[in-house]
């Protein structure tokens, strides 16, 4: 399935081993990791066509679906839980319905997924017309052509999913190794610094930033040093944090970014990615907050190298974040019988 920008294979997770070392060998063979090319597999040969969903029936009264998401590295044979992923989520809820394990209304399917990987559970709408998953429509999502049905999602209670806090070093702004930045989780544990701190200008392209050995080498040392701090450990085999350039906006967005996922620059930007930006964005004495142009109303576009993602923020009176939301498109692929390697 296509899943937002990104694209990786569903499955349920009754045709696949119940022990999650031999599951996660069976993915490494099936996507062709590791290789850089990932020849021998179906992986895509890049972080965000690597990936995994493992569906199964709800194991909790207020959702229908459990949600499990495996990054599956290209060139290191590791395949972990440590984060989830809002794109792939878009994908999830037709591939439920598809495989019956959430029943379709006429009209529009509302399906509540419980992403395993954080505990939360999203809601999200899949157009589904007679009672079948229908993929045309007319949405369309900056880094991905064409236009498509519209798969609204919606999140709550995602603040400190995976670090226990939405500013888990219990500041606004840290120094580390010399560099001001923001460490915040709200769905996506990521760093967030100022472009400009590293002679940047932030509107370098994907490919620029991925030739850049040095700004790669220091990234990499401020997110080893702050992993600790984000309560996530030792995160040398672990794609959590993302790390987020950020400088001023645009387009006319609220705040422009260059994210690295965390090696290897994205070609937009994660969805939990964007939310944290945006929510990072509302937060005075960030990082992002000193470069934001905010909005008047609830959408804040999060500009990244191929557009702008539009995460809707809602707060209450005081301006506390009460839920978030994004508009994404998915696609069945294909469907079918995968042979891993031996
Ligand atoms: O932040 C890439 C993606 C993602 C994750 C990554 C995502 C999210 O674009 O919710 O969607 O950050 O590795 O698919």
């Amino acid at each position: 399935m296509r899943g937002g920008t990104s694209k990786g294979a569903v499955f349920l997770a009754s045709d696949l081993p119940s022990d999650s070392k031999t599951r996660d060998s069976l993915l490494l063979k099936i996507m062709g990791s590791p290789d850089a090319r990932q020849i021998d597999g179906i992986g895509g040969a890049d972080p965000l066509t690597s990936k995994v969903a493992i569906l199964s029936p709800s194991s909790r009264p207020d959702a229908d679906i459990d949600y499990l998401f495996l990054q599956v590295f290209v060139d290191q044979a590791v395949v972990t839980d440590a984060q989830g992923c809002g794109n792939i989520l878009a994908a999830t809820a037709p591939a439920a319905i598809e495989r019956g394990l959430v029943s379709a209304e006429d009209g529009v399917t509302p399906v509540r997924v419980h992403m395993l990987n954080t505990g939360e559970v999203s809601l999200a709408k899949v157009c589904t017309p007679g009672r079948r998953v229908s993929y045309r429509g007319g949405a369309r999502i900056d880094g991905v052509p064409g236009h498509h049905a519209a798969i609204p999602l919606l999140f709550q209670n995602t603040e400190g999913s995976m670090c226990g806090a939405l500013l888990p070093s219990g500041n606004v702004r840290d120094t580390i190794e010399g560099v001001e930045c923001t460490v915040i989780d709200n769905g996506m544990p990521i760093v967030i610094l100022r472009a400009s701190d590293f002679g940047l200008t932030g509107t370098e392209s994907k490919e620029d930033l991925d030739g850049n050995a040095d700004l790669k080498r220091r990234l990499e040392t401020i997110r080893l040093a702050v992993g600790p701090l984000m309560n996530l450990g030792d995160v040398a085999e672990k794609s959590v944090p993302k790390m987020t350039l950020v400088s001023a906006p645009q387009q006319g967005g609220t705040i422009s970014t260059r994210s690295f996922i965390p090696h290897r620059c994205h070609a937009s930007i994660g969805v939990f990615a964007a939310v944290s930006v945006a929510t990072a964005c509302t937060l005075p004495g960030s990082v992002a907050a000193g470069i934001a142009e905010l909005p008047d109303d609830e959408r804040f576009l999060v500009e990244h190298p191929s557009g702008a993602a539009e995460v809707l923020v809602h707060r209450d009176p005081d301006g506390k974040i009460t839920g978030v939301g994004t508009l994404r498109t998915a696609r069945k692929l294909f469907d079918g019988r995968v042979f891993p390697a031996p």
